[in-house]
């Protein structure tokens, strides 16, 4: 498997000849290379974005969204070979991609593609003139995204981009690009005009950072690690250009004694190990109230243990693989460093053996930690793997208090029956999505995005088309 970038209508190769590998981090093995682009390849590519803007931006919505919608059928007649390369490339269960990862990239396009037609701005009048606003298309904007969710967030990303009006410069995550690859062959075969949409894949240090630094670029919406983020915005403040950025959470699930038991229970253990613990969503710190605390320690450290971890192609395996070597090495030592701050670890914390095609895999046991303040860095820093610790707290103030206790501010999980105590906590934690008895339960017309280190800006529904736009207000006087 050779992927190329999507320049101008056209793969291509880099130009600078460089190569990085693939890997398939459930059988640990090289399969494929990805073009490492440099400055050269996004030049060609923000041309091209640029020559093809007025004829795209002159579109009628309508029209910008049959594209998007044919682009959302293509993906949905080749469905399965998506859902597998997604599998391949990140090591994340055949059952998630299918159910999760495709699904909601087809849902992304025609979302946007909808909204494009039903988005209106503002109009204000007053005895002596009408103000109205106009949301005009940027013109070449980029979307990095990451290797957790890779065609859900980069289509989460590129669709509003071009339902707006704008030409797009995309680079996907050099570690799993290969949904995006295979993505273009739909742009090609369903007539996107050239240059509208360029995919330009490489390592973050030499596509990502020319493509952040290209002066063609009017925003850039990203996706991935906070420290990634502040470079970022570092690089394009100087030049007041629009940024988004989706960084990284370290999450509280806040369970109260009063909760309704086993709707929590299932869905901790699904918010702690989805896509094994990869989705900068996952509650990472579950807070229990003291009273149930050993109830719930006891039973959730069983359930955790019965938990599958195998080959993602197999129907009953939980969790498959961690998307690298690297991150399962990082993962391990976050574990190691945990025991060393006196951690107690309850379950896993090891590698998993997975015999046959995934015998040298990146596989790891779920893991649950207990008996760590909540200073510690475990405690504090996202480790972005299938670990959680556990915490007890007393009362609705010690719940809230350690839910805000990290530099983080993306999502919160609260389990209460009781409606007022569900209130204060959505009110006072420092989050910019809490779910009150559930968990990743999304509506795409929602701001969605972090406060504090997990970010800045809010995608989704019309949120998504104002960064993607420029606010223009005019005044016509009227007598
Ligand atoms: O992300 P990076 P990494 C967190 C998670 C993880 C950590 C690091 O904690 O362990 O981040 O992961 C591109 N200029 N999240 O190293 O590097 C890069 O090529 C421009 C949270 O994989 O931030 C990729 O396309 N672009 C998270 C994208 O940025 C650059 C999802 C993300 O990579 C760049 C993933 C640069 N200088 C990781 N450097 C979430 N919030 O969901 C890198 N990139």
């Amino acid at each position: 498997m050779q992927v190329q970038n999507l320049i101008a209508g056209q793969f291509t190769e880099p130009r600078s000849g460089e190569w990085l590998d693939i890997f398939n981090p459930a059988t640990g093995q090289v399969f494929g290379k990805v073009p490492n682009s440099d400055a050269g390849d996004i030049d060609a590519a923000a041309s091209a974005a640029q020559s093809a803007f007025a004829d795209w931006s002159a579109l009628a919505a309508a029209d910008r969204a049959v594209h998007l919608n044919r682009l959302a059928d293509w993906i949905e007649r080749n469905f399965e070979e998506l859902a597998r390369a997604e599998c391949d490339d990140t090591g994340k269960t055949l059952r998630q991609a299918r159910t999760v990862d495709i699904p909601r990239a087809i849902a992304n396009l025609r979302f946007f593609a909808a909204l494009a037609q039903t988005w209106s701005s503002e109009s204000h009048s007053t005895p002596n003139a009408i103000h109205y606003t106009l949301r005009q298309p940027l013109g070449v904007v980029a979307c990095i995204s990451p290797w957790n969710l890779p065609l859900y967030l980069f289509t989460w990303k590129i669709a509003p981009a071009l339902a707006a009006g704008n030409c797009v410069i995309a680079k996907p995550s050099e570690i799993t690009p290969l949904t995006a690859y295979l993505l273009c062959r739909g742009v090609q075969e369903c007539g996107l005009p050239a240059g509208v949409l360029n995919v330009v894949h490489g390592s973050g240090a030499t596509a990502g950072e020319s493509l952040v630094k290209h002066l063609a670029v009017r925003a850039v919406s990203f996706t991935g690690g906070t420290k990634t983020g502040k470079l970022i915005a570092s690089l394009l403040a100087p030049r007041f250009v629009k940024a988004s950025l989706e960084l990284g959470g370290k999450n509280p699930n806040v369970i109260f004694a009063d909760c309704d038991y086993e709707p929590m229970m299932q869905t901790t253990i699904r918010s702690s190990f989805a896509n094994q613990g990869q989705i900068c969503l996952c509650g990472s710190r579950i807070l229990v109230q003291r009273s149930l605390y050993a109830r719930f320690r006891d039973d959730f450290v069983q359930r955790v243990n019965k938990m599958v971890v195998g080959d993602p192609l197999v129907e009953t395996s939980d969790l498959g693989a961690v998307v690298s070597k690297t991150h399962l090495e990082k993962i391990l030592g976050c574990v190691d460093w945990a025991r060393r701050e006196g951690g107690n670890v309850l379950v896993g914390g090891d590698i998993v053996s997975v015999t046959g095609r995934c015998q040298s895999g990146f596989f790891m046991r779920p893991t649950v930690i207990e008996g760590l303040n909540a200073a510690c860095r475990t405690n504090q820093e996202e480790i972005f793997g299938p670990v959680v610790t556990l915490q007890p707290f007393d009362n609705l103030d010690e719940a809230v208090e350690r839910a805000n206790a990290t530099r983080y501010g993306l999502s919160a999980s609260v389990w209460t029956r009781d409606a007022a105590t569900a209130l204060a906590c959505a009110e006072k934690i420092a989050a910019g999505v809490v779910w009150v008895n559930s968990w990743l339960v999304r509506d795409l017309r929602t701001p969605f995005g972090g406060m504090r280190e997990s970010g800045l800006g809010r995608e989704g529904g019309v949120e998504a088309m104002r960064f993607f736009t420029e606010t223009k207000s005019i005044c016509l006087p009227s007598r």
